[in-house]
């Protein structure tokens, strides 16, 4: 008899994935939080292969309690949780989900143009009864043709760009790495970006250094008519200035899929009129969960068949 291949699973997993895998290979359910080594037991010598997501990662800890691990299977692309370094130097494959570019970018324009045409804060007070009763809607902001700054020119801030076009918006960005195949402005801050842009919109991965990207300077840049809109990460956010923009009206409004600590989000945010949140749901379609649930099931199955991962991060 051929010995299965031991995976341990980090974090919950979807059950399509759990069901394909475990049909192949053994199975070691880790809870989220759970210590992995202690968990796993003397499974942890034996384990080839983890799945995990990117909230959660997989750190170096966790790297030195799986000796004989191969390939780290993310389920989606944030790599900020998991050590590259490490996976480098033991020759661990990473691999993410590529396929959730067009889904993000389609819920940063739905979240630019809700905040600006308060659609979500118009719902609410058609609900609450306040146009049966009479009441006057209070006017949006325009959304076509207006100024918008890409804050990091990757996949995602590629696919926005490319949307925000239709809606004859002028583009500009700003990215550590300049891209040289595209026309739109590169301002050489955030700040500078900030200052230039109706709508301000974080796409940038994030890496070592990034933190606060956004902070309470780039939030006075936008103003008070400008929008902020983050499908990226929260810690690249300072959230309390944050706060204090959207309340003070230091900016116009907000659009937030992610949040610093979540899944709680600031009761100021959870109160504030001119701010649309969302549960970290920009990737999260039937079609593309089937498409990253495939993608991850490819990546394992066929390392472990042909020794090459599908998508591995370069
Ligand atoms: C997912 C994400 O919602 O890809 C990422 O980095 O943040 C999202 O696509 C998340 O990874 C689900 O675990």
């Amino acid at each position: 008899t051929t010995e299965r291949v031991e995976l341990a699973v980090i974090g919950r997993q979807r059950p399509a994935v759990i069901e394909a895998l475990g049909a192949e290979f053994t199975l070691h359910e880790v809870a989220p939080g759970d210590d992995v080594a202690a968990a796993l037991g003397p499974a942890a010598e034996r384990v080839r292969g983890a799945l995990s997501n990117p909230m959660v990662g997989l750190s170096a800890e966790v790297m030195e309690a799986l000796p004989k691990l191969e390939i780290v299977a993310l389920f989606g692309v944030g790599l900020e949780r998991t050590d590259l370094s490490t996976a480098r130097e033991r020759g661990i494959v990473v691999t993410t989900t590529p396929v959730l570019y067009e889904d993000v970018a389609d819920t940063a324009v739905a979240l630019a143009m809700d905040v600006s045409r308060r659609i979500t804060s118009g719902d609410r007070w058609v609900r609450a009864g306040g146009w049966a009763a009479g009441g006057h809607a209070g006017a949006g902001r325009r959304f076509s043709g207006k100024r918008a700054g890409i804050l990091g020119l990757g996949r995602i801030g590629r696919m926005l760009a490319k949307r925000l076009e239709a809606f004859d918006m002028r583009i500009a960005y700003y990215d550590p790495r300049p891209a040289p195949d595209v026309d739109y402005p590169l301002h050489r801050t955030g700040l500078e970006l900030a200052r230039e842009s109706d709508f301000l919109f974080l796409c940038a991965a994030g890496g070592p250094g990034q933190r606060h990207l956004v902070d309470a300077d780039v939030l006075a840049a936008l103003g008070p008519e400008g929008v902020f809109v983050n499908i990226a990460r929260g810690w690249l956010v300072d959230e309390a200035a944050l706060v204090d923009a959207v309340v003070s009206g230091a900016i116009g409004g907000a659009g937030l899929d992610v949040f610093d600590d979540e899944p709680n989000v600031p009761q100021a945010l959870v109160e504030a009129e001119n701010v649309v949140l969302t549960p970290h749901i920009a990737s999260n379609t039937v079609e593309t969960r089937a498409d990253m649930d495939q993608c991850m099931i490819d990546n394992i199955r066929s390392w472990f068949s042909t020794g090459q991962a599908t998508t591995p991060v370069p």
